[in-house]
C-alpha cells in the first residue's frame, strides 16, 4: 500500500540523521571554504557555508533537483516535484495520488484571511497581500501550537510538515483570490477536488482553458520555479527565520518578502515592463537594432536589464530555455513573445560589450512573463505571486528537512571594517 509523505519521511529521516552525525563526527573540523575580504563585503558570494540537499545550482548546467537536471523534470507535476525535493525520489503513481488527496483535504483558507485581505488598501502590491496572508495563516499553525505545548525536538519536522501541507494546499487559492479581488475579476472561484494543483490554480484565476494549454503552461511555470538551492535571498531568509523555530508560515512569508525585491523574484514583473516599454517606444515588436538602442539607454541610465545576469549561473538558465521552447511551440506569433525572443538574441551581446555583468545570459525571469501575458494575466505586477506559489515548495521542503535534522540557529559572525583593516595589515 502507498505511504503518505509523513510515513515515507518517517523511514528516511533516521538514516539522514545518522549520515549527518557520522559526517560531523569524522570531518567536523575539515575546511571546505575560505573567505576573502571581497566576499565579506560582497554579499558572501561563493562562500560555502550552508547545506541544502533539495537542489544544486551548477554555474554551467543550471538547476539540478536531487541529481536530475530541471529540463528532464519539466513535464512533471509540481506535486511530484515537492515529493522529489523532500524525499530525494519521485513518487509512485499511488504515492502521488495519495499526496494530492492529502493536499486537497488541507485546502481550507480560514475565513479571517479573506477579511484581512479585503481590509487592505486597494493600492497594496499583490506581494504585500500574499505575504501578509501567509504570515497570518500562522494563527492556525500546528508547529506553533505544539511547540507551546512542549513538543519534543524529534517531532519538530512532523509539525512543520503538517503546516507545509496546509500552506501548499491553500497558497494557490489565496493567490488566485488576491488576483480576482485586486483586479476586479468577480467572485472568488472555489478550489476543485478533481484537478491537480497547477490546473486548479489556473482555473481559480479564471483563465480561459485554451484546450488544456493554459493548465500545461501553469504546470511548467510552477515546476520550473520550485527551488534554486539554499543561498538565494528567499531560501536563505526562510532558512534563517525557520532556524529560530519561528513557524513555517512566518518563515515562508519572510522568504517571500525577499522574493518581492527587484533583484530577485520581482525581476519577472520588471522584465515584462521593460519588454512592453520597448514595444510602446517603437510602436509594436521592435527590430533587433531598436532593442539594442533601448538596452543601451537602460544601461546608460544606470539601470539593470531585468531578466539577465545571475549571481551563480554562467550560462543561459535552462528554465529560460524551457519557457522559450514552450513559447516557440504555442505562441510563436505573439508579438510580446517575439520581442522576448529578439531580446534574447541581442541583450547578451550588449551586456558583454558593457563588460560589467559576470553573466550576460537570461535567467528564469526573462521569458516567463510573455507566457503569462499571452494566457491572459496582463497585470504584470502580479507575476511574482505566481513565482511565490511555486517557490513555497522549495522553501518548505528545505525547512522540513532542517527541522528533521536538527539544524541549529543560523548565526554567522560579522566583523567590523576596523577589524578587517587591522587583520589584513598584519
Ligand atoms: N544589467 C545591467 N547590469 C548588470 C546586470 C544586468 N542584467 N547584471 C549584473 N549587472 C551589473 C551589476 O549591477 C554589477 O554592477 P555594479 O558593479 O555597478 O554593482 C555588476 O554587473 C556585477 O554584477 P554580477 O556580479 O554579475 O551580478 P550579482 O551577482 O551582483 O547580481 C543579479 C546578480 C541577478 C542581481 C544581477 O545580474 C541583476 O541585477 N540582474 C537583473 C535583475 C534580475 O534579473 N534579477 C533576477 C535574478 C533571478 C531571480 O532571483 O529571480
Amino acid at each position: 500500500m502507498a505511504k503518505t509523505l509523513k510515513e515515507k519521511l518517517g523511514t528516511l529521516i533516521p538514516k539522514l540523521r545518522e549520515e549527518r552525525s557520522e559526517l560531523l563526527k569524522k570531518h567536523g573540523n575539515d575546511v571546505i571554504s575560505n573567505v576573502t575580504v571581497a566576499q565579506a563585503f560582497g554579499g558572501m558570494r561563493g562562500i560555502k557555508g550552508m547545506v541544502c540537499d533539495t537542489s544544486v545550482v551548477d554555474p554551467d548546467k543550471g538547476l539540478i533537483i536531487r541529481g536530475k537536471p530541471i529540463m528532464k523534470l519539466r513535464d512533471k507535476l509540481p506535486e511530484e516535484i515537492f515529493w522529489l525535493l523532500i524525499t530525494g525520489k519521485l513518487p509512485s503513481k499511488d504515492e502521488l495520488s495519495l499526496f494530492q488527496k492529502e493536499m486537497k483535504a488541507n485546502n481550507e483558507v480560514p475565513a479571517y484571511i479573506w477579511k484581512l485581505l479585503k481590509a487592505m488598501p486597494k493600492s497594496s502590491h499583490p506581494m504585500t497581500m500574499l505575504n501578509t496572508a501567509v504570515c497570518a495563516m500562522g494563527n492556525v499553525s500546528v508547529f506553533r501550537k505544539r511547540y507551546a505545548e512542549g513538543m519534543p525536538k524529534t517531532e519538530y519536522w512532523e509539525a512543520a510538515l503538517d503546516d507545509s501541507i496546509h500552506l501548499l494546499g491553500t497558497i494557490h487559492t489565496i493567490a488566485a483570490g488576491i488576483y480576482r479581488m485586486k483586479y476586479n475579476k468577480g467572485e472568488r472561484i472555489e478550489p476543485s477536488k478533481k484537478i491537480d494543483w497547477a490546473a486548479d490554480y489556473a482555473k481559480m484565476l479564471g483563465l480561459a482553458p485554451k484546450k488544456g494549454v493554459t493548465a500545461k503552461m501553469m504546470q511548467l511555470y510552477l515546476t520550473l520555479h520550485s527551488d534554486h538551492e539554499g543561498g538565494n535571498v528567499s531560501a536563505n531568509t526562510c532558512h534563517t527565520v525557520g532556524s529560530a523555530l519561528s513557524d513555517p508560515f512566518y518563515a515562508v512569508s519572510a522568504g517571500l518578502n525577499g522574493l518581492a525585491g527587484p533583484l530577485h523574484g520581482l525581476a519577472n514583473q520588471e522584465c515584462l515592463g521593460w519588454i512592453l516599454k520597448t514595444m510602446e517606444q517603437f510602436g509594436g515588436a521592435p527590430t533587433e537594432k531598436q532593442i539594442e538602442e533601448h538596452a543601451w539607454e537602460t544601461l546608460n541610465a544606470g539601470q539593470v536589464i531585468p531578466g539577465y545576469g545571475h549571481a551563480v549561473l554562467r550560462v543561459t538558465d535552462p528554465r529560460f530555455t524551457a519557457f522559450h521552447a514552450f513559447g516557440k511551440k504555442y505562441l510563436s506569433k505573439d508579438p510580446v513573445f517575439q520581442t522576448v525572443d529578439r531580446v534574447f538574441r541581442i541583450v547578451p551581446k550588449v551586456l558583454r560589450k558593457h563588460g560589467k555583468a559576470k553573466s550576460p545570459w537570461p535567467n528564469v525571469d526573462a521569458g516567463s512573463g510573455s507566457l503569462l501575458y499571452h494566457f491572459g494575466i496582463k497585470e504584470f505586477e502580479y507575476y511574482t505571486v505566481l513565482f511565490s506559489v511555486s517557490r513555497s515548495m522549495g522553501m518548505l521542503a528545505q525547512l522540513v528537512l532542517n527541522r528533521a535534522l536538527g539544524s541549529p540557529l543560523t548565526r554567522p559572525k560579522s566583523v567590523s571594517t576596523a577589524w578587517i583593516k587591522k587583520t589584513v595589515s598584519k
